[in-house]
């Protein structure tokens, strides 16, 4: 069977996988897993740590290389990127969107062209981070006689020496054209940022190069758009959960909606693959858990086990509240979020688990039925991919908190939607692998509406 090297980096941590495929689904090995979690410096910046991602890379393929691959495919998180100065070096470093540099910078764009105007263009979400505030935050200097290169086509660049931006990341910059999926002049006029440092556009399943005599393809580079692509849906009417360091929740739609109530909802309209796009809100995920942990210096497994103990709706908290968002004490800060909601803050790690699960699944249900409500769409069941569909816990009560069956799996889903991409570009089908786990919704919904409304939430 045709073998293929998806290299798939996420938040904390990166992956190569060899996945074969001959018209059906697709048998998926991990080859290398490696920390890519962020650094911190001492002026109190997130950097991330580039040279040893390109190597850990490097290495993993020249293993899978063993299998004689077709080609290799690259996707990581979005919106991050490195400059390449005119010599054709990484010029500094690669800054982690959690950084705080971007504080203010969506005022500055604001103030030179209104939210409106902008979504209508761009159709993206309102994330403190997007690339174009990031980009508002160098040096004008930084800008000039550079080209800006997302992570992956970063990788791909120090892999093949070849320069480009593939369109569903670069959907996530805020300087594309979500109709037509080229760099927006009106934007970049607004913004000021120079049209020179964008590189022409690539489409998934575009050659890029060679790496030692393996072809690189260009897949679907944002993890997101990867997972997307491998949804293992039977039916049309489905909403998915690409659950991670994130929880994407949302459609598929094959059009973008770049409606007023879209936007003040803060939906998304990310570039899919097959011109699909991928309409959905960014609801901070397994992050709350991971960084909790840390905190803890605690395991997951036996957490888990004591919070399915836990009783069910002590507390429950907004994970998207901007506060989530750098790294740091998370469990103080869902405390003080509890009290300033006049509820009693849990008061064990255990419970603390507890509502950080509820939570994410109310982020869920609400964020399922907006979507639904928003693209006049009927959704009859919830496919749940990524690392969080190894969580029951979490499964069934997103489950729950829905009113819906949730199907859980592939937890692979980027490295899947990745080689897809490649397999097709070789004219090969392939399949995701179907989901392993299936979820009937429980309890009472009146215990959902309720502690929807304890944090000011519209649920139903
Ligand atoms: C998920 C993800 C999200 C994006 C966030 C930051 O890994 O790619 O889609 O909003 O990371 O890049």
């Amino acid at each position: 069977m045709p073998a293929f090297v998806a290299v798939d980096l996420g938040a904390s941590s990166g992956r190569v996988m060899l996945g074969r495929a001959d018209g059906g689904p697709i048998e998926l090995v991990e080859v290398r897993r490696f920390d890519t979690g962020p650094r911190t410096r001492p002026d109190g910046g997130l950097r991330w740590d580039i040279s040893t991602m390109l190597s850990e890379t490097i290495t993993g393929i020249r293993t899978a290389a063993a299998a004689d691959p077709v080609s290799i495919g690259l996707d990581s998180w979005a919106v991050d990127y490195g400059l390449i100065d005119a010599s054709g070096r990484l010029d500094g470093d690669v800054r982690c969107y959690r950084d705080p540099r971007t504080e203010g910078k969506a005022d500055v764009l604001r103030s030179r062209i209104d939210d409106q105007t902008l979504y209508g263009v761009n159709g993206l979400q309102y994330l403190p981070f997007n690339t174009v505030y990031q980009l508002l935050a160098e040096p004008p200097e930084r800008l000039d006689g550079h080209t800006m290169l997302l992570v992956p086509d970063l990788l791909g660049y120090l892999l093949t020496g070849e320069l480009g931006a593939e369109v569903t990341n670069a959907s996530t910059t805020g300087l594309l054209d979500a109709k037509t999926r080229q760099w927006s002049q009106e934007v970049l006029d607004a913004s000021g940022i120079p049209p020179s440092l964008l590189p022409p556009l690539r489409q998934p399943g575009e050659h890029i190069g060679l790496f030692e005599s393996i072809p690189v393809v260009a897949v679907a580079s944002h993890d997101t758009a990867s997972a997307v692509a491998a949804v293992p849906a039977t039916r049309d009417d489905f909403g998915y959960i690409s659950c991670g360091t994130w929880s994407l929740v949302g459609l598929r739609l094959s059009s973008p909606m770049l409606t007023e109530a879209a936007r003040e909802a803060n939906f998304t309209n990310e570039a899919g693959i097959d011109g699909t796009t991928r309409f959905l809100r960014n609801t901070m995920g397994l992050w709350l858990l991971s960084e909790s942990l840390r905190v803890w210096n605690a395991e997951l497994a036996p957490l888990l086990a004591e919070a399915a103990r836990q009783p069910a709706f002590a507390a429950v908290i907004d994970p998207n509240d901007e506060v989530f968002l750098t790294p740091g004490d998370i469990p103080a800060r869902i405390a003080s979020q509890c009290r300033r909601t006049g509820q009693t803050p849990p008061g064990s790690p255990p419970g603390i688990v507890r509502t950080i699960l509820e939570s994410l699944a109310l982020a869920h249900a609400t964020t399922l039925q907006a979507a639904a409500r928003l693209a006049n769409q009927d959704v009859a069941v919830v496919h749940l991919v990524g690392g969080g569909a190894r969580n029951e816990l979490l499964c069934q009560l997103t489950a729950d908190a829905c009113g819906l069956p949730v199907l859980a799996g592939p937890v692979e889903a980027s490295a899947m939607g990745n080689i897809i991409v490649q397999a097709n570009a070789a004219g090969v089908h392939a399949d995701p692998s179907p989901p392993f786990a299936r979820y009937e919704p429980q309890g009472n919904r009146h215990d959902w509406i309720a502690a929807a409304q304890r944090i000011g939430l519209a649920f139903g």
